[in-house]
């Protein structure tokens, strides 16, 4: 480059935003890119064709073979794949390679039946590592940072997922998992963290603790949060961000098609850039299957394009967005995916109106008594669904005001929302605080048979 400057080259001269793990993919041409797509697509196929009985059969039965594949816009010849399907294949099932030839593998709960489980070779494993640290950089960490993880460690995809991302990126690395809460105040600041990796929900539980030990995090190193793994606002995150003193970084993933990293937000945090040259996005009517255009919300699909034990074919994700392939400021090219609204699962239809508990969150964070832990109580009341929630008090509110803050909560839904629900106002720390993903709908209607 000589002795031109970075303002002359045109590049910021922030050194700190300026950074990228993988500048020559991050910021690769949208032609470009969609060739590598579509190259990366026919392998995905073949992969999937040749050594997943259930994808063959799926594509031979719309007389699908991977030479078929034209260009990117037959992707939506392809079958999609479902949650279900991983649990109808129960534990191996849908693996394009022998297990032993894995190097690991995670799984998640569910709340119901068989877990899902997920395997990934070491390529895999070095795929995401990058992928990882990646969107760490994106979100303006930097190789020499300590990286505070309190992502739960084990079968879940956080812990792991972010450590070795996190290594990857150069950074030093330290292994919390979530739990300990004091502990993780005090190593915070013995250690001088400047990245903190949590759900968002459990940040705040750490920021809670602190503020009650009387430590003020917001004067600690800590700059950096990458929150993930669980719906959050855009209220909770000024108050997390005012809280803890850092920027919040909202970090997107999903075991079935890898773990964290799939999409990050970058230092402008106007939404998170889904890694296109390892996975293709859709958006489409659930109820239709149909593709949307640009920017309108529906149902994320995703395409895994290299991997190699566990390839999806048009996951369909369940979670609810929006993506536009609009320039970025930070100069990466690849799409972004709009903050996840939440969850098909989770969205209440209360009198015919749906909500996401993000959108209470939203309504509830700000409110002057109200502090932001809740939950979502669902009931059936007759044939219709009722709502119930319950917000805590902000500490020192006098319990002879819960009843006049509630029904100020309670307009505030009407109006901005739309619902009619009851809110119920408990005093600090009675809602469980959660470690990882939190629990914001308690649903307690009868199950459908
Ligand atoms: O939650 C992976 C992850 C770990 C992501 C750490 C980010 C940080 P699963 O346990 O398989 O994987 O859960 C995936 O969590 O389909 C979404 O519904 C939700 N989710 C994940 N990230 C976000 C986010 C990990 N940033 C499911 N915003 C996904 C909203 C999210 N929802």
């Amino acid at each position: 480059m000589g002795a031109m400057t970075m303002a002359e080259v045109g590049i910021r001269t922030d050194a700190r935003s300026s950074y990228y793990f993988q500048r020559e993919l991050e910021t690769m041409p949208r032609e470009k890119l969609a060739a590598l797509q579509l190259e990366r697509l026919r392998a995905t196929v073949t992969n999937a064709h040749e050594h997943v009985p259930m994808h063959r059969a799926r594509l031979d039965a719309v007389g699908i073979s991977p030479g078929d594949i034209a260009s990117l816009a037959d992707l939506e010849r392809l079958p999609f794949t479902r949650k279900t399907d991983l649990r109808d294949h129960y534990p191996f099932g849908l693996f394009a390679r022998p297990r032993d030839t894995l190097a690991r593998l995670h799984a998640s709960s569910g709340t119901t039946g068989k877990p899902t489980v997920v395997g990934y070779t070491a390529a895999d494993l070095d795929t995401w590592a990058d992928l990882m640290a990646r969107s760490l950089a994106c979100g303006g960490a930097r190789p020499g940072d300590l990286v505070h993880n309190a992502y739960g460690y084990g079968l879940f995809t956080g812990g792991l997922g972010a450590h070795y991302g996190a290594e990857r990126l150069g950074a030093t690395v330290v292994p919390m998992s979530g739990g300990s809460t004091e502990r993780q105040i005090a190593l915070i600041q013995d250690f001088g963290a400047r990245v903190l990796c949590a759900t968002p929900s459990y940040a705040l539980a750490i920021a809670e603790l602190a503020e009650q030990q009387g430590v003020d995090l917001a004067r600690s190193t800590l700059e950096v949060g990458m929150f993930g793994a669980e719906p959050w606002s855009d209220a909770m995150r000024r108050e997390i961000e005012a809280r803890l003193g850092l920027k919040a970084i909202d970090i997107y993933g999903l075991s079935e098609i890898m773990g964290p990293g799939v999409a990050c937000e970058c230092e402008c945090q106007s939404g998170l850039h889904g890694w296109e040259d390892h996975f293709l996005f859709e958006v489409i009517d659930p109820e239709t299957g149909r593709a949307l255009p640009e920017g309108q919300p529906g149902e994320l699909v995703i395409t895994t394009l290299t991997k190699e034990a566990l390839p999806m074919l048009r996951y369909r994700t369940r979670d609810i967005t929006r993506v536009t392939t609009a320039p970025c400021d930070c100069g990466r090219t690849h799409l972004r995916i709009l903050r996840i609204t939440g969850r098909n699962d989770d969205m209440l239809i209360i009198r015919g109106v749906n909500v996401y508990p993000s959108q209470v969150e939203a309504v509830l964070v700000g409110l002057p008594n109200i502090a932001p832990h809740y939950q979502l109580v669902v009931e059936r009341r007759g044939s219709l669904d009722h709502l119930t929630i319950e917000a805590e008090a902000q500490p020192g509110v006098d319990a002879a005001v819960y009843g006049a803050a509630a029904r100020e909560v309670a307009h505030h839904v009407k109006s901005l929302i739309g619902i009619t629900a009851d809110v119920r106002l408990v005093p600090i720390s009675t809602i469980e605080r959660s470690i990882g993903k939190a629990k914001r709908v308690v649903d307690k209607r009868p199950k459908e048979a």
